[in-house]
């Protein structure tokens, strides 16, 4: 079906359904741009009520700006904090001193120690997985993923390497991204942005550099086979390339059951979007997008679909402003099995999505206004652990109210 007939037929569909099945959306205000999706849900979804009231308490205070969060097989949490630190957090949210070994981070603005996740062989290899904003020369910085081994005693990090290095080195401090997921096959998504400034967004569709792309490399750094731009005259960048168009993408996530790769980006104002990742697939930025430039002019071309371009499965108008996501998978909240969770960072708060096989059917929103949510993790019990981003910031535990005693 070509892209005409497709929105011909949502435009018919919803002509002839909506009346019937027309449910409000969440309350969220005016929308920062106001375009018209292409098809039925991609914005604003029916309003879901589970009729949970989320209630959070301290589970791990006094952490700088807490950005990553990952569980350890035997029990506990890595978490980083931006300014550079990475800390287990035991099972009873007890805080470890910042671990040994981490590489040098460029602190400033959105910079820092961003994603952690152990990896996918831990139990034999103990290996790790972080990115962060790596200093290069000239005070310039690079969005990086790097691995190390972590001690018995979980105190240090040794054989410390970079598998990733964004290129080239850019000097503004902003847009690093970054999310790092495994595929279950040897490989590492690694999710960038653009670093922002008017110059360097362009970038975003320049498959010569590693800005406003998903990369994927093999856990070692090498490329893959299968990548889908290898041929003999690509550059080194291109060669990382899985695909391209994003702007600053903050949240990944493997399906749980197709298991391809969704990612979340912060947009312009109106354009936070939820995308489904294929290979080869330039995603738009900054070309179309459903939002405008924070100071009103439009973006790129002006419009939100152009051929050759993909649409987001979902976008925010107004944004949300979104850290990472995670499919639920646990027993505390069963009804949301499968959900994505969303941590938003502005209003802040968690933004639950149900959907059918690709497109999202409802939102709700938690706790919204209350905090920035950088992150969220499951607890075995199916409680959510969510990452307080703040300068005196937490990891939150948050459970039904009626639990909270
Ligand atoms: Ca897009």
């Amino acid at each position: 079906m070509t892209r005409q007939t497709s929105l011909f037929a949502g435009a018919l569909f919803s002509l002839i359904a909506a009346p019937a099945v027309a449910q409000d959306p969440v309350e969220q205000g005016a929308p920062n741009a106001g375009f018209e999706p292409a098809f039925e849900n991609q914005t604003r979804a029916p309003a879901m009520d589970s009729g949970v009231t989320l209630t959070a308490s301290e589970f791990s205070g006094e952490l700088v700006h807490p950005w990553g969060i990952d569980a350890l097989p035997n029990g506990g949490w890595l978490v980083t904090e931006r300014p550079g630190r990475m800390r287990v957090m035991s099972e009873d949210g007890t805080l470890s001193d910042p671990i040994e070994g981490l590489p040098e981070v460029l602190a400033e603005r959105q910079g820092g120690l961003l994603d952690v996740k152990v990896g996918p062989d831990f139990a034999e290899d103990r290996m790790i997985y972080w990115t962060y904003a790596k200093p290069m020369e000239n005070g310039e910085s690079a969005t990086a993923a790097a691995r190390g081994v972590l001690s018995e005693d979980r105190t240090e990090v040794t054989e410390v390497e970079d598998i990733f290095v964004q290129s080239p080195s850019s000097p503004s401090p902003m847009h690093y991204g970054s999310r790092i997921v495994f595929d279950g096959e040897g490989h590492a998504f690694i999710t960038t942005g653009e670093h922002f400034t008017q110059e360097e967004r362009e970038f975003a569709q320049d498959l010569d550099t590693t800005y406003g792309k998903v990369v994927r490399v093999a856990l070692d750094g090498t490329v893959p086979e299968g990548n889908p731009y290898t041929g003999e005259a690509r550059s080194d960048a291109a060669r990382q390339v899985w695909s391209y168009g994003h702007r600053n993408v903050q949240g990944a996530a493997i399906h749980p059951e197709t298991g391809q790769l969704w990612t979340i980006e912060h947009g312009p104002a109106g354009g936070d979007e939820l995308n489904r990742i294929e290979p080869g697939t330039n995603y738009g930025w900054p070309v179309i997008s459903y939002g405008v430039n924070y100071n009103g002019n439009e973006v790129g071309t002006g419009d939100a679909v152009q051929d050759g371009m993909a649409q987001p499965r979902y976008y925010w108008d107004p944004v949300i402003a979104p850290g990472d996501m995670v499919f639920y998978d646990g027993e505390m909240f069963g009804d949301w099995q499968g959900d994505l969770l969303i941590a938003s960072l502005s209003p802040g708060g968690i933004v639950r999505l149900s959907l059918d096989g690709d497109t999202v059917t409802g939102e709700e929103r938690f706790m919204m206004g209350e905090r920035r949510i950088r992150d969220i993790a499951v607890a075995p019990d199916g409680a959510l652990l969510a990452l307080w981003d703040d300068p005196n910031g937490a990891v939150l535990r948050m459970t039904p109210e009626e639990m909270s005693n």
